[in-house]
């Protein structure tokens, strides 16, 4: 805190996770300064929060790293097909040493408010304790699941025993050895954690609200070989993973699924099962947007489903039919499904007996009362808006970017917002991000980021603003793109629906990485395009 430096930096980055990391590295390269504040006591981001037991990432880790540096891709060695929290944390350490990043970063210092001054064309950022910063560019590298979400559940206060958050587990661990535990959630950060949560609990128990279609990761370690294959061609695996909707090589297949046979269609399924993680989603180019097509998909992974679970009513209550298949993001796990046969496991449906209310000493539903020692929430986010929405953010005459986006945010490419002169977000609401591979997503962003920065810079210009006439059509453009999808369906962080009271809104892109990626590109080399330059 005491580096705080009172004078204008060129750009203030806020959060040092995989996205403040980058740019603080590609700022320094274009010759800019810039100073990173972020809350936590170290660099991470939602690796830095996200302690919770089997927290992995999604991605393969040799896909969900750095692509920008052949030296550190080169020397980096993961030591698992989809590495755990502590590997993830280590490799974003290794990054801020090896590129000497700390020394622009203000730790332990949450950002409250961000105010532009036209006069002098820059912002002025506030921190908790009363630290004040100035730039002329403000870039928001906040993380889209930064902000943990608590059920409204009555009573919740009134439990005696411990209550764990999934994104702020503690970082010693926790004990759960002996006792008995409930957990609610089954998104990505339940389904990782029910597995081990069962092996340490004398009894868990699993209070489901939705159901998630879970794919099976086919972790495994990483073999010299397998690694030493990848790395000689790295610089090619990713030029392909930049020219796919998500930023990762799906082997996606073009075909329609209705233009085969059930046989056929099944065979293609079960092989890319089989491979595991996010390959079943590759199979066929309308999984997302026919219904038809859907319906196969979900059909086949229930069966595997019902295949393994058991207990047949047990099995029936873990299938998904709430919503198409892919319209959540797929759960990607290890024995997630195998621990319903578990003797020490019980899932609750909170459809058929919800929940009344969380009492001293349990959970009492409808039907009983849950007596437990201690509660896991694995609740979710307030997603992709939360972490902005609690920052003060004020552009162009004071106005608060709160009253602006009380409908839903809006953007231009998800990277600006009109009224908010020389203020960049990375990976916004309507940007394709949380549909990808984040790191891809992210290192696209930062590249255009810091581009358009250095032009304005160069230019000898004050400031760059998106205009309300891009971002309407940007937003219908993204709106008509989402329509033509299934993603609205579902009640999901997607569409904000997990909040009480946020406004209904499908926030990601949903045309794809590599398309948005040109659409970028194309912008800046029409002297961008939508931007006022002054
Ligand atoms: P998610 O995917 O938002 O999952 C949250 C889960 O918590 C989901 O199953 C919710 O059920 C459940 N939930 C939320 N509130 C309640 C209440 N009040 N009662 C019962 N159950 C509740 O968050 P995750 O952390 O798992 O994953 C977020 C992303 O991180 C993930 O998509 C990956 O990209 C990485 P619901 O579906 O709302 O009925």
């Amino acid at each position: 805190r005491s580096r705080v430096d009172s004078g204008v930096v060129d750009v203030a980055v806020v959060g040092a996770g995989f996205a403040g990391l980058y740019l603080l590295h590609r700022l320094r390269g274009l010759g800019l300064s810039a100073r990173c504040f972020e809350t936590a006591p170290d660099v991470g981001g939602t690796w830095y929060w996200n302690r919770y037991p089997g927290a992995r990432c999604d991605v393969r880790s040799v896909d969900y790293s750095y692509s920008f540096d052949e030296g550190l891709q080169q020397d980096w060695d993961w030591s698992e097909r989809y590495s755990a929290q502590p590997e993830v944390l280590s490799y974003l350490r290794h990054v801020a040493e090896r590129f000497d990043l700390r020394r622009s970063i203000t730790f332990r210092t949450r950002i409250v408010a961000a105010h532009y001054d036209e006069e002098s064309a820059t912002w002025t950022l506030h921190g908790e304790d009363g630290e004040r910063a100035r730039a002329r560019f403000c870039v928001m590298a906040t993380g889209c699941l930064s902000v943990p979400k608590r059920p409204e559940i009555p009573g919740l206060g009134s439990f005696v025993g411990a209550v764990y958050h999934s994104a702020r587990w503690p970082e010693m661990g926790v004990d759960l050895a002996g006792r008995r535990v409930g957990v609610f959630g089954t998104g990505a950060s339940g389904v990782q954690m029910i597995p081990l949560l069962a092996e340490q609990a004398s009894r868990l128990t699993v209070f489901q609200r939705t159901p998630a279609f879970s794919l099976p990761a086919r972790n495994h370690r990483l073999e010299p070989e397998e690694l030493a294959a990848v790395k000689r061609d790295y610089a090619e695996r990713r030029r392909v993973a930049r020219t796919t909707p998500s930023g990762m090589d799906l082997d996606s297949n073009p075909a329609s699924a209705l233009e085969v046979g059930p046989a056929r269609r099944r065979a293609e399924f079960a092989r890319r099962w089989e491979i595991g993680g996010f390959s079943l989603l590759g199979a066929y180019a309308d999984l997302l947007s026919d219904e038809r097509a859907n319906g196969a998909v979900a059909e086949f992974v229930r069966e595997r489903i019902r295949e393994t679970v058991k207990d047949p009513d047990v099995a029936e209550r873990l299938c998904p039919t709430q919503y198409p298949f892919g319209t959540k993001r797929p759960c990607v796990d290890t024995g997630y499904y195998d621990t319903f046969n578990r003797d020490n496991v019980r899932l609750v449906d909170l459809r058929e007996t919800p929940v009344e209310a969380v009492t001293t000493t349990g959970v009492r539903t409808t039907a009983e009362h849950h007596d437990l020692d201690c509660l896991v929430l694995a609740t979710g986010f307030d997603a992709m808006t939360g972490a902005l929405g609690r920052i003060d953010v004020r552009g162009r005459g004071g106005e608060p970017l709160a009253a602006r986006w009380a409908a839903g945010p809006r953007t231009y490419l998800g990277l600006a917002t009109a009224g908010f002169p020389n203020l960049f977000l990375i990976t916004g609401p309507g940007s394709p991000s949380v549909l990808t591979n984040m790191v891809a997503s992210i290192e696209q962003h930062v590249e255009w980021t810091t581009d358009c920065i250095a032009h304005v810079l160069a230019r000898g210009g004050r400031s760059v603003e998106a205009t309300e006439r891009a971002q309407d059509e940007w937003v219908a453009h993204a709106d008509a793109v989402a329509a033509r999808t299934l993603y609205p369906r579902a009640d999901s962080w997607y569409t904000g629906a997990n909040v009480p009271g946020k406004p209904r809104r499908f926030l990601p892109y949903a045309g794809g990485l590599a398309d948005y990626a040109q659409t970028c590109a194309a912008v800046a080399a029409d002297g961008y395009r939508g931007f006022r330059l002054a």
